[in-house]
Formats: structure tokens, sequence, C-alpha cells
């Protein structure tokens, strides 16, 4: 055995010595990776301990070169073993981190509710979609023909008068109820026919505890062969009957709109009060000419309702403004 043989031996085991030590001491990968380049890699401690083995003789070769073999597969072998171990408890921590703790209470959102105004109009409509009604939108900027035209309301009616209506610079309106939509609909249809028209109107009314500028409508319409009143007063009971209970007293009294002819108000027994809620009538044959129904052939019954006065009532609201104040302390106790 020759000096450079015994020599190179000795650095062999140093290294396997020094490395496994080494291998042993790391807490993370990034340090691992580094020893494995320091010992292993191209330029490595290995390599240069191996630069050596030219110096041997063809004896001594083979047996340096298996001993350097099993020292490099002694440190590859503990650097995987370190590499998995260091792997896991990584991962052991990680998952020991993120514990969830099912027992916590959890973070409360406010959901928010449907405000009182619109879970009027969807009670109203479930109502009327039960009768067979179809719901229809329309506009809220109005040209004066579908708002006043077709429903037969003569140019020197008061609610043409600009106290009474917002007229828009163009010379349209904001519309002052939603008969226009019934109009439009009556346009691309043919009768027999049942809609409903809920939406937003403008009327240039002072304010006060119970009125305002801007209100809500609910407005139906049937048109069909052989209608009549006993059909609109039918429709307009089961209506109130399920809005405010079974065994309601109502009461139809004669009344006037430029649409309907003969027409209706309607009243209910309220807390021991007769209380306006609604007007009606049968449509005006010159409402139905206007669409293109023959009248002789046709008839129909209508009824418009303000949703504002439904709510004040039925909730026991005192002033109409507390609906478009936001207040939620307010509008919490309503559905
Ligand atoms: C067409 C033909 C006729 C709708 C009608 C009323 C009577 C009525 C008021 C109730 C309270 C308006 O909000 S309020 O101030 N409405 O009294 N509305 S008949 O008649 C129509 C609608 C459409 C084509």
């Amino acid at each position: 055995m020759t000096s450079s043989s015994l020599d190179l031996e000795t650095q062999l085991s140093d290294l396997k010595t020094n490395a496994l030590s080494a291998i042993a001491q790391t807490s993370d990968l990034e340090t691992l990776e580094q020893l494995r380049v320091q010992y292993l890699g191209k330029k490595g401690q290995l390599s240069q301990v191996l630069r050596g083995m030219g110096k041997l003789s063809a004896e001594e070769r083979p047996r340096i070169g298996s001993l350097a073999n099993e020292v490099k597969e002694a440190i590859q072998g503990a650097i995987e073993q370190r590499q998995e171990n260091l792997q896991k408890s990584q991962l052991e921590a990680k998952l020991a981190s993120e514990t969830l703790d099912v027992t916590m209470p959890g973070v409360m959102r406010s959901l928010g509710q449907v405000h009182p105004l619109n879970g009027m109009i969807d009670k109203m409509l479930d109502i009327f979609v039960g009768l067979g009604y179809t719901v229809a939108e329309g506009y809220e900027v109005e040209t004066d023909y579908y708002n006043f035209e077709a429903l037969n309301t003569p140019q020197d009616h008061p609610a043409r008068d600009m106290q009474d209506t917002f007229y828009l610079p163009d010379g349209n309106l904001l519309r002052t109820h939603t008969s226009s939509v019934q109009i439009r609909y009556m346009e691309q249809h043919e009768p027999p026919l049942r809609v409903i028209a809920p939406g937003r109107v403008y009327r240039r009314d002072t304010v006060d505890a119970t009125h305002s500028a801007v209100f809500h409508q609910l407005e139906l319409l049937a048109v069909e062969e052989g209608l009549r009143f006993t059909d609109l007063r039918g429709t307009i009971k089961e209506f109130l009957r399920q809005m405010f209970g079974d065994d309601l007293q109502v009461r139809f009294r004669a009344s006037y709109f430029p649409f309907t002819e003969p027409s209706a108000e309607v009243d209910v027994q309220w807390q021991g009060k007769w209380l306006e809620v609604l007007g009606c009538g049968m449509v005006d044959p010159n409402v139905l000419k206007a669409v293109g129904y023959d009248p002789e052939r046709y008839t129909g019954f209508a009824a418009g309702l303000g949703v504002e006065r439904f709510a004040m009532v039925l909730h026991q609201m005192d002033d109409i403004r507390r609906l478009y104040n936001s207040d939620l302390r307010f509008l919490r106790q309503f559905i």
C-alpha cells in the first residue's frame, strides 16, 4: 500500500465523517442542498479527493475507487434521508399552524333585508300571479301620448297641468301612473290578457306625512270578451281579502277617472273606520280603441293603488317619509 493510497483513504473517511455530521445537523432544506453541492457537486470535495487517484497504481485504483463510491452513496443516502425527514417535519409544522377550531364562533355578516315597500310589492305580485296575471314594466320617462292621450285624458284635464306633472325640457314627462305600461303592453299583445304593472311614479305633490312626489303604484288590467263589472269586483275583493284577511268588509263607491267608465273607489273596514285603498273601473272604450282593439267585441277592467298607502296601513306607519329615509332602526322592523 503506497502512502498516497493511505492518504486518500484517510481523506475519504474524514470526508464521510464530516459530511454525515454536517447533514445530521442541518435543520433546513436550503442548507442541505448547499451541503450536497459542497460534497458531491462537480467541484465538490469528493471530486477533489478523486483527482488524487491519478497518482495511484493500477492495483490500488479499483479499491480506492470502490471506497469513493461507498462514501458517495453513504453521503447521498444521508442527504435523501435528511431531506425526507425535513420535508415531513415542515409539513407537520404547517398543518399544526393551520389547525381549524370548528368550535370558534363564526364571523357574523349582515345579510340585509327586503325594503318594506318591495316586500309589499312582492306580496301583491304573488297574489295577482296566483290569479293568472303577467307582470309588465315600462319607462319612467314617458311621452304625453302614452301617459295621457292614449288614456282618454283630455288636453284640459288638471293632471296635465304643469302644477301636477313633472315635464322635461324635451316635452317628455315623468310618468304620473304606470298605466302607460299597459298601453304599451296592449299594443304588443292581443286579448285575452291579464297584466299587472308595478313601479315608481311622479307627481308634483307637496310633500307631507301622506304625500310624496315620488311614490309606487301597482295597476292591473284585464281585457277579454265578456268581462263585466262583477269580474272586477270579484278580483278586487279576493285581492283585498288576501291583503287584509278573511271576513273583510269592502265598499265600492261611484267615482270618476278619465280612463275608466264606470269608475269606483274602494274602501275597506279597517280598525273601526272606512279606509279608501284603491280606484278601479271598466276600461273606457276610447282606451281600447286607442290600442286598436274593437270595443264592441272586448271589454276590460282596471284598478290602481298606491303601494305606500298599503304599507302604511298594514304596518301602522305614521309618516310616508320614513319609507325613504333609509333609517335602518325603523326599516328593520318590517319584512
Ligand atoms: C289602462 C286603463 C285603465 C287604472 C286605474 C285607478 C283607477 C286609480 C289611483 C289609486 C291611488 C292612483 O296611486 S293612486 O293615486 N288609481 O284610482 N287607476 S283605474 O286604470 C287603467 C290603467 C290602465 C290601460
